[in-house]
């Protein structure tokens, strides 16, 4: 009672489950790092101890005494306090400080996961793997590890500590090997560096070469992407605002041979409207300073400050980036991929168009409040940019064509409705460019696709995300993250299991979290929340409260969601609970095209606008689900936002299910964006959502080391007594068990395999090294394990 920490100190399920097989490892000390033993701590007495200080953060502490319950504590700095004995967590011992698999640690509890990311982390090794995952703490800086010295220090595989190239040249190696695609899943909150490991697995990747310059055009589709869909947010200056998968398709001789670009669900709503202190797309501020004198007066070009979309977020620059630089980046990227020059001017022509849109504006012009835009330099500069008459422009935005029946009625339009038709025009036009690039790229990159070849692809997803204020896009991203959480879970443990049981071996089912749950709250039909959603979104009286009531009346019995006041539901995630709010969740998930805007651009003389009214024409008339179209007449309507998104998610599942994953999660240990600076609480929270440390708590608690008959017995066989010469691979393994005393609890025989939990192998191990060094002979080393 008297120590400020009593109390405090909070047992950590996680390190005890764990501490039943807490015998510790030494540092591996040969290439064989796996099979090193972890008995030489066994059954002493922990040393150290991990307390929790009030702050959350977690301390060492030398235990001094234990008497009764309470033990005493030394702290850093000769603070000594006095705790309950049942609180302490142990620590490891300093010799497994950094080890580079967090399946080594002895003692696997969340303090000590986050102790030795942290050792690591300050000495700039940011990659740990945590069994079969990669984790990649962004360092916020760079970092000596890249380029091509390191690509081909792994190659040769002389460099073995854990990275990214190492994960791409497993990859390769195993797709070459099983003849099986692969893929690398990098997931992450916005900020913990996804895409930047993506490019770099794309390096290394394309270090392998391909000729006729592929892998540099692969490589170039970084900058193109990232000028149109990356944006500075208060969480990343260069955050992704869409989905990304790049398949990268390799010859037999293991050569590149092609790419192709999928995306998903691009941000539009920031062409029209973004947070204070956040940008648009890179691509206008980069436009606006990177133009040449000659271009910008022929798009009309101004300074960004002068464009109303650029300015509601006050913010126009980014720390040491220099968007004129950028553009140049992005113009000389568009070369390679093969983008004319004359069409990357069609292109800087529509970003202008719309920065010009957005300074439309309008007056009323009768006393219905009905308006029509004011015909300024604006309204006309859009009309010559995209190429239509100013009239038909000045129409769309004042006027809407409504169908009524097999008549035509038009529609006045109101200051917010002529307002929403604007950006709406502005929103598809940004969209249609983004696809049009993409398409323009897969073209690039298609050259040498061979459908014959092998491909590894690379998926850099939006992470979970969670603020303040939950909308339509959260929705979206983090339905995405739990099909991918379940990818993950499925493949890891559930693979997990089923080896063991297909091996015919005794093993008790360790549960772990499913989300199948909180899946199917997405998905059932027809009450699911997609199902209601778009069922309201085919409503034309439905509005965000009518959609939040319904699914407050179909779902309260899921327990996964939960009904707040008003417009607010909640979703329990895997990663945690997230409270949504159904403001625009109908308009954005209804996403109207006004036909009105489609002939308009079809009315186009330039060739860019043309070919974005047919594709939207294309998409328009596609199956529509829902009741109620045919009355609403009104608008060209199309799939749903949600349910093509669903479609998108399940193409990709399917695409990845049939590859063998890598996954990599990328953890940010801070939310400033500053190097040197480890938050504990952060780290913590995110190591939790991805699952980190129950991959690691699952493969330990069952037997991680594994070995076919015929490796066990070629390897340890001849430290055997009898002669086993004539004996089958399985007979002289379990020979080997019984002279080496391998105790029963601690192996499993399977049909093919043997199981070993964590540290078995390391006496066998140990001995065969001394063996081979000629230091034992066999005998005596028998007889020593003997007494
Ligand atoms: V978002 O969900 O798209 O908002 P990402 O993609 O996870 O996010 P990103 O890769 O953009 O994050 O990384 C954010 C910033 O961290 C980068 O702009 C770099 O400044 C920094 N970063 C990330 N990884 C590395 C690295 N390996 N080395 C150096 C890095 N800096
Ligand atoms: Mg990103």
């Amino acid at each position: 009672e008297d120590s400020p920490y009593s109390g405090h100190v909070e047992q950590q399920s996680l390190g005890d489950d764990m501490d039943t097989d807490a015998s510790a490892m030494p540092l591996p000390q040969s290439d064989e790092r796996k099979w090193s033993d972890t008995s030489a701590y066994a059954g002493k007495k922990i040393l150290q101890s991990w307390i929790q200080l009030p702050n959350g953060n977690w301390e060492l502490g030398k235990i001094l005494s234990t008497s009764g319950a309470e033990s005493l504590l030394s702290l850093a700095e000769g603070k000594v306090i006095k705790v309950m004995s049942d609180t302490l967590v142990p620590a490891n011992p300093d010799i497994l400080d950094g080890v580079d698999d967090l399946m080594q640690l002895s003692y696997l509890n969340e303090p000590s996961v986050l102790y030795n990311l942290n050792y690591r982390y300050n000495q700039d090794m940011i990659y740990t793997k945590a069994g079969p995952v990669l984790v990649a703490v962004n360092p916020f800086k760079e970092v000596p590890l890249y380029g091509n010295h390191y690509i081909e220090a792994y190659r040769k595989r002389s460099n073995d500590s854990p990275h990214v190239y190492a994960i791409a040249d497993t990859a390769i190696r195993e797709m070459i090997r099983d003849e099986v695609n692969q893929s690398i899943i990098i997931s992450g909150e916005s900020g913990a560096g996804k895409t930047e490991t993506a490019k770099i697995a794309m390096q290394y990747l394309a270090a392998l070469g391909g000729g006729s310059g592929i892998e540099y055009e692969i490589l170039k589709t970084n900058p193109i992407l990232e000028a149109f869909g990356n944006a500075k947010t208060l969480r990343n200056d260069n955050s992704s605002r869409f989905g990304k998968l790049i398949e990268i398709y390799f010859s037999e001789t293991g050569k590149i041979s092609g790419a192709q670009v999928q995306t998903f669900l691009l941000e539009k709503s920031r062409v029209v409207q973004c947070a204070q202190g956040e940008r648009s797309y890179h691509i206008f501020y980069q436009l606006c300073a990177g133009a040449s004198p000659a271009l910008k007066e022929k798009l009309n070009l101004k300074s960004a400050h002068e464009y109303k979309y650029l300015g509601q977020s006050n913010c126009y620059s980014i720390n040491g980036i220099d968007d004129a630089e950028r553009f140049h980046t992005v113009k000389e990227a568009l070369d390679i991929v093969h983008v004319s020059k004359e069409d990357q001017e069609s292109v800087f022509a529509m970003l202008s168009a719309v920065l010009w849109l957005g300074n439309v504006s309008f007056t009323v012009i009768d006393n219905e409040n009905h308006v029509e835009p004011v015909a300024d330099e604006s309204l006309s500069t859009v009309a010559k940019l995209i190429g239509c008459n100013i009239n038909e422009l000045k129409l769309s935005l004042s006027k809407r064509n409504m169908r009524v029946g097999k008549d035509t009625i038009v529609q006045k339009l109101t200051l917010p409705q002529a307002i929403d038709a604007r950006d709406a025009l502005a929103k598809s036009i940004y969209s249609c460019l983004f696809d049009w690039l993409v398409e323009q790229i897969n073209k690039s990159l298609a050259v040498g696709k061979r459908r014959t070849g092998r491909s590894i692809s690379i998926l850099d997803i939006y992470g979970f995300e969670s603020f303040d204020k939950n909308s339509f896009e959260q929705f979206c991203i983090n339905y995405a993250n739990e099909r991918l959480q379940q990818h993950f879970n499925r493949h890891l443990f559930k693979l997990e299991q089923e080896e063991y049981i297909q091996d015919g071996i005794d093993w008790t089912r360790v549960d772990f979290e499913d989300n199948q749950d909180c899946l199917s709250l997405f998905e059932k039909k027809p009450l699911g929340l997609l199902s209601l959603l778009d069922e309201e979104s085919t409503f034309p009286n439905g509005t965000d409260l009518t959609l939040a009531n319904k699914l407050k009346q179909h779902l309260l019995s899921n327990s996964c969601f939960r009904g707040d006041r008003e417009k607010l539901f909640t979703v329990v995630h895997y990663a945690g609970e997230v409270t949504y709010e159904t403001t625009g969740f109908l308009e954005k998930n209804r996403d109207l095209l006004h036909l009105d805007s489609i002939q308009l651009l079809s009315s186009c003389s330039c060739h860019l606008p043309q070919a974005f009214a047919s594709s939207m024409l294309i998409q328009s008339e596609k199956p529509v689900v829902g009741p109620l179209h045919k009355a609403g007449g009104a608008d060209s309507q199309r799939l749903s936002v949600a349910t093509k998104f669903k479609g998108q998610l399940f193409q990709l599942m399917q695409r990845l299910g049939n590859t063998t994953p890598h996954f990599i999660r990328c953890i940010k240990p801070n939310n400033v964006q500053s190097p040197g600076l480890y938050e504990q609480g952060l780290v913590l929270q995110q190591l939790r959502c991805c699952g980190v440390l129950e991959v690691v708590r699952i493969s330990r608690s069952g037997f991680p080391t594994r070995m076919s008959h015929q490796k066990f017995s070629r390897r340890y066989g001849f430290l055997l007594v009898d002669n086993v010469a004539d004996k089958d691979p399985l007979s002289v393994s379990v020979a080997i068990l019984h002279q080496f005393n391998i105790l029963p609890e601690m192996y499993q025989v399977g049909y093919t395999k043997l199981f070993f939990r964590t540290g078995q192998i390391g006496v066998l191990e140990d001995t065969r090294n001394r063996t081979l060094h000629g230091i034992l002979r066999v005998q005596s080393s028998f007889r020593g394990y003997q007494a």
